[in-house]
């Protein structure tokens, strides 16, 4: 055999779950029709000056019609599993009050057809597009809306359960709390004092516990309920005890306000004492339901976060970046694939964690179409082998990774950043709404096929 063609140690196991992850509003379009509600990013999208050129989800990916090519796309690249998101306001458009049939209609052939194709559908239940009505009415600063997302999930997941067997319940809490209710970059823009802000944290934790719940009740027996959080990835500057010991440290405190408190149930001291009269105010009963146990976590991982030991009571200290670390096309988008080994290992170390699976994790980069027509996106591709290799690493340290869903099968609506960011492995010509498979998609196939990093 050529040099390079013996199995050489970058395998995965056997029944490893390759997938692909999207969001609603970031592909679906028809933003008007089948009944659907106007949600806080239809109102964002449409305010002026709040994303990039003006774009808005419209149309984004015409998934909402095209979801059957799409999803022959997946097939012809082997994928064994697609996560997507349901968009709450096409079940109850307003938030509450009586289900809307055509919406639960589109995810049913949604659902129908990847099954067809061979494809195990993944569903999050919320991906930040909170229906415009309750975010009216206070949106998640008033608890009332915890409740509601607890019914709506309930609703849901018990009319997909028959055929969806994994449910996420939110999609990366900490970012639409922290920018969308304090930077105010998403949707729905406010600018919270500490104060308001760490409260309204407190319901978005309670919301997803009082879901796990409901769904629970709502579903058959057997249904897997868990999360797709963005976990910090506290990582080791060096690979030594003492860096690592600070990066477990950093893993819990880092995490405080989100997984740390699903999965202890309680929110750490530093935590507490940093907001000081900030602090939410909770009971115990509370902190039960936001620890109601989960059977699965998925953690998004993108950009690490670099530790080191200190002497500070805390034990560790972030290392700051240079102005020259590598990064991809979103400035954010630090490349540190030493996170991917990281993240489910201290998941998996810190909260004994049995059952792990990657939620997102990619690439924004300027793809250009090359003279032949195709993408080369060799960065995103060099991006995507370097992060696998750690993945496996860690599968191989007995990290319990049970799959990998690649953000994102088609260029997308990424939010402020509109349409100028690609992260796809599918180009999308926004113009024609053709699709082209990049190198990086035929890379994954390659992976996929070979079931190790290629
Ligand atoms: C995920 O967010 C999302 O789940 C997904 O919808 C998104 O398309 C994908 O990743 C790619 O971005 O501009 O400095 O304020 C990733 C985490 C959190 C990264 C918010 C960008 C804004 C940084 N994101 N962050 S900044």
């Amino acid at each position: 055999a050529p040099a390079g063609d013996a199995p050489n140690g970058r395998h995965f196991p056997e029944g490893f779950l390759w997938g692909s992850a999207t969001a609603s509003y970031q592909v679906e379009g028809a933003v008007h029709e089948g009944g659907r509600g106007a949600t806080v990013w239809d109102t964002f999208s449409h305010t002026p000056g709040k994303v990039h050129n003006g774009d808005t989800g419209d149309v984004a990916d015409d998934f909402y019609h095209r979801y059957k090519q799409d999803i022959q796309l997946m097939k012809e690249m082997g994928l064994k599993a697609c996560r997507f998101s349901v968009a709450w306001s096409r079940i109850f458009p307003t938030g509450t009050g009586s289900p809307n049939a055509a919406g639960v209609d589109f995810y049913n052939r949604l659902v129908d057809t990847l099954l067809a194709a061979g494809v195990q559908p993944y569903c999050t239940l919320y991906h930040w597009d909170l229906p415009q009505t309750l975010e009216d009415k206070g949106g998640w600063e008033n608890r009332d809306t915890a409740k509601a997302f607890a019914d709506y999930a309930a609703y849901t997941a018990g009319k997909l359960s028959d055929r969806v067997r994994h449910f996420m319940t939110m999609n990366e809490m900490r970012s639409f709390v922290e920018i969308g209710y304090g930077s105010g970059t998403h949707a729905p823009g406010k600018k919270l004092a500490p104060g308001p802000l760490a409260q309204l944290t407190h319901n978005v934790v309670l919301a997803h516990g009082m879901s796990v719940q409901s769904i629970r009740a709502s579903t058959k027996a057997g249904t897997r309920v868990g999360i797709a959080d963005n976990a910090t990835a506290t990582t080791p500057i060096i690979e030594n005890e003492e860096h690592i010991a600070a990066a477990r440290k950093a893993m819990r405190e880092e995490n405080a306000m989100f997984l740390s408190v699903i999965l202890d149930g309680k929110y750490s001291e530093h935590y507490l004492k940093r907001l000081g009269a900030d602090a939410p105010k909770f009971t115990a009963e509370e902190l039960k339901t936001i620890s109601s146990p989960m059977d699965f976590v998925g953690i998004n991982i993108y950009t690490p976060l670099f530790v080191r030991a200190d002497r500070s009571e805390k034990g560790y200290a972030v290392v700051p970046w240079t102005s020259t670390y590598p990064t991809m096309a979103s400035p954010w988008l630090k490349i540190g694939p030493e996170a991917l080994y990281w993240g489910p290992k201290l998941l998996a170390d810190v909260w004994g964690v049995k059952e792990i699976y990657i939620t997102e994790n990619g690439a924004s980069s300027a793809d250009v179409l090359a003279p032949d027509g195709e993408i080369y996106d060799t960065d995103r591709t060099m991006y995507l082998r370097n992060y696998l290799m750690h993945l496996q690493r860690g599968i191989t340290d007995g990290v319990p990774v049970k799959g990998y869903f690649l953000w994102s099968l088609l260029d997308n609506f990424e939010w402020a950043d509109g349409y100028e960011k690609r992260f796809g492995i599918t180009y999308v010509d926004f113009k024609t709404q053709k699709r082209t498979p990049k190198l990086s998609a035929k890379f994954y196939e390659e992976v996929i096929r070979q079931n190790r990093v290629v």
